[in-house]
This record gives structure tokens, C-alpha cells and sequence, in this order.
């Protein structure tokens, strides 16, 4: 090799390494808690198209897919440690690295509030701390949870039933009387089938998503607590971003977190269908059910203070009940 063509080789290898971040296209790697093309999986699927249309040389996102690629209860931890870049997963699922996650669904002001008024701020600190991530956006505001049962109740009592749940129904199907059995979303439709479980928590809208409608005989009225969707950046990998590659991102989940604004159109419909398919709606009064969701309001938040005296008290002052 001749001395010029080494000049030439080491000037091309230093401008590699020195070149800034901005000429270099980054592509994250991203994983979805929810089956792909479902309710709580949709609008973060909208939102990679969005950010790999608007960040063309910027920055893409390689959507790996949903429970099929990663146990949801792992997506957290997956987050944490960078397996994974950027995820779609409610705080539910990652509660043994966040125990006041499950006050999230307590937290019921639109998002645009929550990042005025300290929330995100917040909720933003426990997450670099915690699940060492970039508290990206928050999703599903106004859709409320609800039991499905397929044994008729008279009231709101589940004594003898055995119900699928999450950290999000733990405490309230328990306080009820119901014995609950922690189940990951994949497993609840063959669960009912079976009748390991006689009804199952989840939110008003996506049960037909599963075919769940198909092992569904009654819903109970009133609906409670709000869902939360979370999209999580691994942090180093945030930092690790130029300004033009997180204003793409930051951009992004403004957009999406604008999304909610369909929900409550949404939500009607699912009602609707629900109705249509079958579901017979349990409601018991005006009374039974202000009662019940003083209940199931008291019972979440004890239990997160319990378990993060600390935080679960700040989170409660800005949630604000
Ligand atoms: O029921 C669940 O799996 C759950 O906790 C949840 C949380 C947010 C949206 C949908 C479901």
C-alpha cells in the first residue's frame, strides 16, 4: 500500500469515527406487551409508521412484534437492560421493578394536564431511576376497566369466583370477595374455556380482539380506574440520541398521546358490540355503584402506599382523588 493510500484510508476511518451523530441513521429496536394488531397495540403501531415516515434518515423503528417475540411481564426488564429500545407496555406488567406502577391507573387527568402540572415530570424520574427509561407517552386516557363474568351476580359480591387479573384487578376482585389468579392476556381465552377462571378484568374495549366475546356472558357496570399504556426508551439509548432524533420521537408521541381524543367514540362502540354479541350488562344502581368505585379507588391506593409509602403518596396528591 502506498503512503498516499494510507493517508487516504486513516483520513476516511477519522472522519467515520468523528463524524457527528446527525449524519448517521439510528433504528431502534421495538417490542409491544399486546398481541400485534390489537386495541393497545394499535396506536403505537400508528406511531412507528409515523416516526419511520417522518424520520427518514433520521431515525427508524424495526418493530420485532408483541407477545409472540417477548413474554409481556419481561418487557420492562427488557427495556431496562436494552434488549429491547423502545416498548408499548402498561406499568401493570412491570410492577415487580415499579411497585407504584400499578398507581398509574389511578392517575385520570388527559395528558396534556399531566405535562403541565408536574405528572410527567414525575412519573419521568421514576422511570430513568427505576426502569433505567425515558418515559416517552401515555396512552388510553378516558377507557375505563371492567369485570367480565360468566356467572350472573346479584350484587357486587364475587365470593367463590375465581377471576383472571393483573396488578390493575388484584385488589378491588379481592376486596369483593373473588379469589384472583394473575394471567397474562394470551392465556385468559383458554383460561375461561376451561372454566380455570369465571370472569377476568379488562378494560371496555379489544375483548373481541381474542375472540373473548365467545367466552363472555355478562359485564359489570360501572367501569373504573382508567388503562395506561406506556411507549419506554431505554435510557442510555436516549441519551445516546441527537437533538433531531428525540424531536422526532418527542414529536411522535405528542401526536399519539392526541390519539386518546378517539377513545370515547371508541368505547361506545365496543359497548355496543358487546351488547349485540350477547354480553348482558350487569348494573346495579346509582348507589352500588358510587359505593363500589369508592372501593375500588380506596383499596388501589392502600395498596400502593403500602407497598411505595413514598411515591405512592406524591402520586396520589397529583392524581388529585
Ligand atoms: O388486563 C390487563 O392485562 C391489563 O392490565 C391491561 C392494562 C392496560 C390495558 C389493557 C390491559
Amino acid at each position: 500500500m502506498g503512503i498516499r493510500t494510507v493517508f487516504a484510508v486513516t483520513g476516511l476511518a477519522l472522519a467515520a469515527a468523528f463524524a457527528p451523530a446527525s449524519a448517521q441513521e439510528v433504528t431502534l429496536r421495538a417490542v409491544t406487551s399486546f398481541a400485534e394488531g390489537t386495541q393497545f397495540s394499535k396506536n403505537f403501531e400508528r406511531f412507528i409508521e409515523k416516526v419511520n415516515k417522518d424520520g427518514k434518515g433520521v431515525i427508524q423503528i424495526n418493530y420485532i412484534g408483541g407477545p409472540r417475540a417477548m413474554p409481556p411481564f419481561e418487557v420492562g426488564n427488557a427495556v431496562r437492560t436494552g434488549v429491547v429500545d423502545i416498548a408499548n407496555v402498561t406499568g401493570a406488567f412491570y410492577t415487580n421493578l415499579m411497585p407504584e406502577a400499578d398507581g398509574f391507573k389511578l392517575i385520570s387527568k388527559p395528558m396534556s394536564e399531566q405535562r403541565k402540572n408536574g405528572t410527567w415530570d414525575y412519573l419521568n424520574q421514576l422511570h430513568n431511576q427505576k426502569l433505567n427509561a425515558q418515559y416517552l407517552a401515555r396512552q388510553f386516557h378516558n377507557v375505563p376497566f371492567h369485570l367480565y363474568l360468566n356467572k350472573k351476580i346479584d350484587k357486587m359480591d364475587l365470593t367463590g369466583m375465581k377471576i383472571r387479573v393483573t396488578p390493575v384487578y388484584r385488589d378491588i376482585v379481592q376486596a369483593l370477595g373473588g379469589t384472583p389468579i394473575n394471567t397474562p392476556p394470551g392465556e385468559v381465552y383458554t383460561a375461561l374455556e376451561r372454566g380455570v377462571v369465571d370472569g377476568y378484568g379488562w378494560p371496555i374495549s379489544g375483548i373481541f380482539d381474542l375472540g373473548w366475546d365467545k367466552a363472555t356472558k355478562f359485564r359489570v357496570n360501572p367501569g373504573f380506574y382508567g388503562a395506561e399504556v406506556n411507549v419506554l426508551v431505554n435510557l442510555d439509548k436516549w441519551k445516546s440520541l441527537n437533538d433531531a432524533q428525540r424531536k422526532i420521537l418527542n414529536d411522535a408521541a405528542l401526536w399519539l398521546e392526541g390519539l386518546d381524543a378517539e377513545n370515547v367514540a371508541i368505547n361506545k362502540a365496543e359497548d355496543e358490540r358487546q351488547v349485540k354479541a350477547g354480553i348482558q350488562v350487569l348494573d346495579f344502581g346509582p348507589q352500588v355503584s358510587q359505593d363500589f368505585l369508592k372501593k375500588a379507588n380506596d383499596v388501589a391506593w392502600q395498596s400502593v402506599i403500602a407497598k411505595s409509602p413514598e411515591t405512592g403518596k406524591k402520586l396520589r396528591e397529583l392524581a388529585g382523588n
